[in-house]
């Protein structure tokens, strides 16, 4: 007799742990081979599924849940969740679910570990150790800029940004600026030690600029060469938040013309390759998109992933949903 059992993608590689998890409430096939698929492979991939746990490369949009009728939901291992075109799930009743919460504080803890490997130039200077180029020391020897008591600028406050304010503030007594869609309540502005400006004096104030906003059709390039030219010569830009936020070829030429200081980069506009401009400047640290990467964060992650599934399928509803549709396929 076969089975009753709702059928689940998972469309790149997990913990096994949660595999077997999922195991025991779906049948269940996974991407062992940890490819990943193009938009006619996920399609054929999922003919006979009923939900995808997906990662955030993979794009979900009108064609593909054209293409496969049968699918009722799409969990995202990821906070962001721009690879859904969301009015069209909730047009085609498919309900998506992502990541939030669980990995807040990692990612704030890279920021900030981005920021200061970017302010103090520490991979530039392990580059150069490993060159075997230091043989002496000098006054100035990749002296960087300063991080404690300086000026933290915010571009989108969400939970991770904060996060990253109440580690300025409090751990590093920096005076916290921030620009957001809409401002904090007075409490959490006082809990983050942090004031709200425009977006031209965030850009002006900054010495160290940190982007974790969501990216949207609005903040496509929100900084791009006009930003790059508002911000002071000596500040530092750091991008957490995607790809696509900053103009990359920009922000190249403003490193090599040391219109300002340095970047931290861990998303790129056409990850995972990264714009040649900025793989020949020293002044920027490059990390392969890996913020939330900490054993407990991407377990965590998948684990929630897991869960929305599990609690869709079983109660009608997810944990985590990032639409509303208006009458699921779930029977
Ligand atoms: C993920 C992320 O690792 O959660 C997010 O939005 O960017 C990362 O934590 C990545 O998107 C893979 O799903």
């Amino acid at each position: 007799m076969p089975s009753s059992k709702p059928r689940i993608l998972i469309a790149r590689r997990i913990f096994p742990e949660v595999v077997q998890r999922l195991s025991q409430h779906f049948e269940v096939q996974a991407n062992d081979d940890d490819v990943q698929w193009n938009a006619q492979q996920l399609a054929a991939q999922l003919q006979d599924k009923d939900g995808v746990l997906t990662t955030g490369g993979q794009r979900i949009d009108a064609p593909l849940l054209a293409a496969c009728p049968r699918l009722k939901i799409v969990a995202n291992m990821a906070v962001g969740y721009n690879n859904f075109d969301v009015p069209a799930m909730t047009a085609a009743g498919v309900q998506g679910t992502n990541t939030p919460d669980v990995l807040t504080e990692t990612t704030a803890d890279f920021g900030f570990a981005l920021l200061m490997a970017t302010a103090r130039r520490m991979t530039e200077s392990e580059h150069y150790l490993r060159a075997g180029l230091w043989k002496n020391w000098s006054y100035d020897m990749f002296a960087g800029s300063e991080v404690h008591g300086s000026t933290l600028g915010i571009l989108g406050m969400g939970r991770i940004g904060q996060g990253i304010a109440r580690r300025g503030a409090h751990g590093f007594g920096m005076r916290v600026i921030y620009h957001n869609r809409s401002r904090l309540a007075a409490e959490l502005e006082a809990e983050c030690r942090a004031s709200y400006v425009d977006k031209d004096q965030l850009l002006a104030e900054a010495d160290h600029l940190v982007l974790v906003l969501p990216y949207t059709p609005e903040s496509h390039h929100a900084i791009g060469a006009a930003e790059l030219a508002r911000m002071k010569p000596t500040a530092t830009l750091i991008n957490i938040a995607r790809g696509g936020i900053v103009d990359d070829a920009a922000l190249a030429q403003a490193l090599a013309e040391r219109r300002i200081a340095a970047a931290g980069l861990d998303v790129f506009e056409s990850e995972p390759a990264v714009h040649p401009g900025l793989l020949q400047v020293p002044n920027v640290v490059l990390t392969p998109h890996i913020a939330s990467a900490t054993v407990p964060t991407r377990l965590a992650m998948a684990n929630l992933a897991a869960d929305n599934l599990i609690a869709f399928f079983t109660q009608g509803w997810a944990l985590t949903p990032v639409n509303t549709p208006a009458s699921t396929k779930f029977e």
